[in-house]
C-alpha cells in the first residue's frame, strides 16, 4: 500500500446514534480512533481527532417518544453520559460534532442545494420498505412474508411500507466512478475482505437513493420544501466534512480534508463506502484515503447492540479498573477487522498476567531495587556484555516493527510485540539475579548495569504503550524520574539511552488493580476456584487420636527441602500459584494457595519444606506432587517458613 505522506492526519468516528448511551461496541472504535490519534502525533503528525452524535431521524424520534421526551432533550442527556465515557476511557478527541449544531445543518442543507442545482437531486416517489432501527431502506430482494410484511436482512427487525413522495440522488450515475475509485485505490475500503464485499455490491447495480422523508418531522429541513426533512444518512455522512470547518472555517477544512480514515463498525461499511464517497464525488470534494470497517464485539456469539439489549456498560469496568485495562484488553484481544466474544474471564486473565503480572511486576521489581541498592541513582555500570547489548538492540528493533503496525492499523500486532519484549526483559533480569548480587560488593558494577539497562527498556515500553494506555505510561515515566510526558517526544527521539546512570527514581505505586472474578461480578456469577478441601471437624475419638502421635507415625512423612524453580500464575485463579521444585533426587510440580502472600517472581530460587510422599491431589485440572509447609496467619493467608542459611535441595527435615 501507497505511505501516508501528508503531514496532518484526520481520523472520524461514526457519529453515535442518541437512543441510548454508548457500550462496549462503540467504546471499542473510539478507543481504537484514540490510539491511532495519539500514536500519529507522535510520530509528527498535525492530529484532528473528531467523534460525535447523530440526532436526527426517526430512530430518535420514537426513542423520545418511548421516554416521554423531546427528541432534543433525549439527546442532551445522552450527549452529557457519552461524552462522560469518553472522559472516563481518555479519548483526546479535538471536536464532538452534534448534527443539531446550527453550523452543521446549514452546510447539509447547503450541500443539498448545491445537488439539486447540479440535478444529482430530484423529485420523484418513492415506495418501498424501511427498517428504522437500521435507518436504512431495505433492497427490493427481500421477500414478502405470509403476514404480508418484511424482516430487514441486517437487523431482523420489522420493517414497514412506505409510499411517499421524495428526493432523489441519482446513486445510480456513480456506479462505475465508485468501481473506478475501488480498483485504483484499494486503500479506499480496509481490510481487503471488506473492499471485495463492497466492489460486489456495487457491481450488482445502484438504484437512485430516496434521500428525504415527508413522515419523518424530526430531522434538517429540506431548502425551500419544508414539508420534507432530509434523510438521517445523508445528513449524518455531511458531519465529517462540516465538523472540519465546511462552510464556517475554510482554513481549518482546507488544512485537514480530505479525511486519512474514517473508522466504522462493519455494519455501517455500506453507507461509508458506496453512498457517501458518491455525494462527494457530486459535490466535487477530494475523497477520504480510506474507509476501515473494523469487526464486532459479540456476546455469547451475538452482536452487542442497544436495541438487542445484550450490551455491556464499560462505566462498570472502568469504575474497577480505569481506563488502560480496557483500552488495552480490546484492542490486544483481536485484529480490527475481526469479530470477538467479551467474556469477563477473559478480560480479566489479560489484566492478571499481560498487566499486573508481565509489565506491571517488571516496573514494581526493577524500580524497588533501583531505590534499595542505588538511592541516589544508579553508578558506575559496568560495561555492556552480549547479553546487555541484546536488550538495547532488541528494543531499536522493536521500536521500528511496533511504528509500522500502529501506521498500518495493526494494534494487536503491536502489542503483542511488546509483551513478547517484556517477556523477555523479565527473563533477562531472571537470569541475572540481581537481587542475589546485591549481597555481594565486589558485584556492584555488574548489578548497576542490569538495574539500567532494565530501567532502560521500561521506559522504551511505557513509551510504546503509550497510544494504547496512555496513563499508566504517563505513571510510569513518572515513576523514573522523566520530566517531559511520553506525548512531549517524537516518536524518532525515543531511544533506549533516555535513562541514564545518575537518574534518581521514584517510589512505584501499583499500576494495575488485581481483581478476583468474584469480585468482579459478584460471588454467585463467579465460578468457583478449586475451594481449599475442607478440614473434617474431628470426633471426639478422632479428636484425642489426632492430638497425639507417635514418632513412628510422624516419621512416615517425607518432608525435604525443595528449591523453587519456576512459578506461575494460572489462568483465571487468583489464590493459587504452579511452581516446578526440585526435591534433590527429582523434579517436582505442586499447586499451592499461596498467591496472595507471594507473587511468582519472588518465590523463584527460594528454598522451603514439602511433604514429598502425601498423596498427589488434582487442583484445577493440574496435578499436585507435593505439598509445602506454611502457617496461616489470622486473615487466612499463607506465610512460608524459609531458611535463614543456605541448604541444598533435598535435605531430610525431621
Ligand atoms: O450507526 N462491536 O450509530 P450507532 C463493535 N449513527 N462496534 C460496535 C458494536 C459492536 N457490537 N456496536 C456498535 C450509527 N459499534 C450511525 C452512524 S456515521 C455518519 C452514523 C460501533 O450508534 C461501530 O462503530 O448504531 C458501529 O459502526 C457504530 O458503533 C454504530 O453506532
Amino acid at each position: 500500500m501507497e505511505k501516508n505522506t501528508k503531514k496532518t492526519f484526520y481520523i472520524t468516528t461514526p457519529i453515535y446514534y442518541v437512543n441510548d448511551v454508548p457500550h462496549i461496541g462503540h467504546a471499542y472504535t473510539t478507543i481504537i480512533a484514540d490510539t491511532l490519534a495519539r500514536f500519529q502525533k507522535l510520530a509528527g503528525k498535525d492530529v484532528f481527532f473528531m467523534t460525535g452524535t447523530d440526532e436526527h431521524g426517526q430512530k430518535i424520534e420514537k426513542a423520545a417518544a418511548e421516554r416521554g421526551l423531546t427528541p432534543k432533550a433525549l439527546a442532551d442527556s445522552v450527549v452529557g453520559r457519552a461524552q462522560d465515557l469518553w472522559r472516563s476511557l481518555d479519548i483526546s478527541h479535538d471536536f464532538f460534532i452534534r448534527t443539531t449544531m446550527d453550523f452543521h445543518e446549514k452546510g447539509v442543507q447547503k450541500l443539498f442545494q448545491m445537488l439539486v442545482d447540479k440535478g444529482d437531486i430530484y423529485k420523484g416517489e418513492y415506495k418501498g420498505w424501511y427498517c428504522v432501527s437500521d435507518e436504512n431502506f431495505l433492497p427490493d430482494d427481500v421477500p414478502l412474508e405470509a403476514e404480508g410484511c418484511k424482516t430487514c436482512p441486517d437487523c431482523g427487525k420489522k420493517a414497514y411500507g412506505v409510499s411517499e413522495e421524495t428526493y432523489f440522488f441519482r446513486l445510480s450515475a456513480y456506479q462505475d466512478k465508485l468501481l473506478t475509485l475501488y480498483a485504483e485505490h484499494p486503500e479506499f475500503v480496509r481490510p481487503q475482505s471488506r473492499l471485495n464485499e463492497v466492489t460486489s455490491f456495487v457491481r450488482g447495480g445502484l438504484k437512485d437513493l430516496s434521500i428525504t422523508r415527508t413522515t419523518v418531522k424530526w430531522g434538517v429541513p429540506v431548502p425551500g420544501d419544508p414539508k420534507h426533512t432530509i434523510y438521517v444518512w445523508f445528513d449524518a455522512l455531511h458531519n465529517y466534512v462540516t465538523g472540519i470547518g465546511y462552510d464556517w472555517n475554510p482554513e481549518l477544512f482546507k488544512k485537514f480534508w480530505p479525511a486519512d480514515i474514517h473508522l466504522v463498525g462493519k455494519d455501517i461499511l455500506r453507507f461509508h463506502a458506496v453512498y457517501w464517497p458518491a455525494f462527494l464525488m457530486a459535490e466535487g470534494f477530494p475523497l477520504p484515503r480510506t474507509v476501515y470497517g473494523h469487526g464486532w464485539w459479540l456476546k455469547d456469539d451475538t452482536k452487542m447492540s442497544k436495541s438487542k439489549g445484550n450490551v455491556l456498560d464499560p462505566q462498570a469496568i472502568l469504575k474497577v479498573f480505569g481506563p488502560d485495562p480496557l483500552r488495552y484488553f480490546l484492542l490486544r484481544e483481536i485484529p480490527i477487522g475481526q469479530d470477538g466474544n467479551f467474556s469477563h474471564e477473559g478480560f480479566l486473565h489479560r489484566v492478571n498476567s499481560d498487566l499486573a503480572n508481565d509489565l506491571g511486576n517488571l516496573v514494581q521489581r526493577t524500580l524497588t531495587m533501583i531505590r534499595n541498592y542505588f538511592d541516589g541513582g544508579i553508578i558506575d555500570p559496568e560495561e555492556e556484555t552480549a547479553a546487555d547489548l541484546k536488550v538495547r538492540t532488541d528494543f531499536e528493533d522493536l521500536k521500528t516493527r511496533v511504528f509500522d503496525h500502529y501506521d498500518a492499523c495493526a494494534l494487536n500486532k503491536a502489542l503483542e510485540e511488546i509483551w513478547a519484549y517484556i517477556g523477555q526483559v523479565n527473563k533477562y533480569l531472571a537470569a541475572n539475579e540481581p537481587w542475589i548480587m546485591a549481597k555481594d560488593p565486589a558485584r556492584r558494577p555488574r548489578l548497576a548495569r542490569v538495574l539500567l539497562q532494565a530501567a532502560a527498556a521500561i521506559r522504551g515500553i511505557s513509551y510504546l504503550v503509550f497510544p494504547v494506555m496512555p496513563g499508566s505510561a504517563e505513571k510510569i515515566w513518572g515513576f523514573l524520574g522523566e520530566g517531559k510526558k511520553p506525548s512531549e517526544v517524537p516518536y524518532e527521539e525515543i531511544e533506549f539511552d533516555g535513562f541514564g546512570p545518575g537518574r534518581k527514581v521514584g517510589m512505584p505505586q501499583a499500576l494495575f488493580p488485581r481483581v478476583a472474578l468474584k469480585d468482579f461480578l459478584g460471588e454467585e456469577a463467579a465460578a468457583p476456584e478449586t475451594p481449599p478441601a475442607p478440614r473434617p471437624e474431628p470426633t471426639k475419638e478422632g479428636k484425642e487420636a489426632m492430638d497425639i502421635i507417635t514418632y513412628d507415625e510422624f516419621k512416615r512423612m517425607d518432608l525435604r527441602v525443595a528449591h523453587i524453580l519456576a512459578a506461575e500464575r494460572l489462568p483465571g485463579a487468583t489464590k493459587i500459584l504452579k511452581l516446578q521444585v526440585d526435591i534433590g533426587t527429582e523434579k517436582r510440580q505442586m499447586v499451592a494457595g499461596i498467591a496472595e502472600t507471594y507473587t511468582p517472581e519472588e518465590l523463584v530460587g527460594k528454598k522451603l519444606i514439602v511433604i514429598v510422599n502425601l498423596k498427589p491431589a488434582v487442583i484445577r485440572g493440574i496435578e499436585s506432587q507435593a505439598m509445602l509447609l506454611a502457617a496461616i496467619t489470622p486473615d487466612n493467608k499463607a506465610l512460608i517458613p524459609f531458611f535463614d542459611r543456605d541448604i541444598a535441595a533435598g535435605a531430610v527435615v525431621k
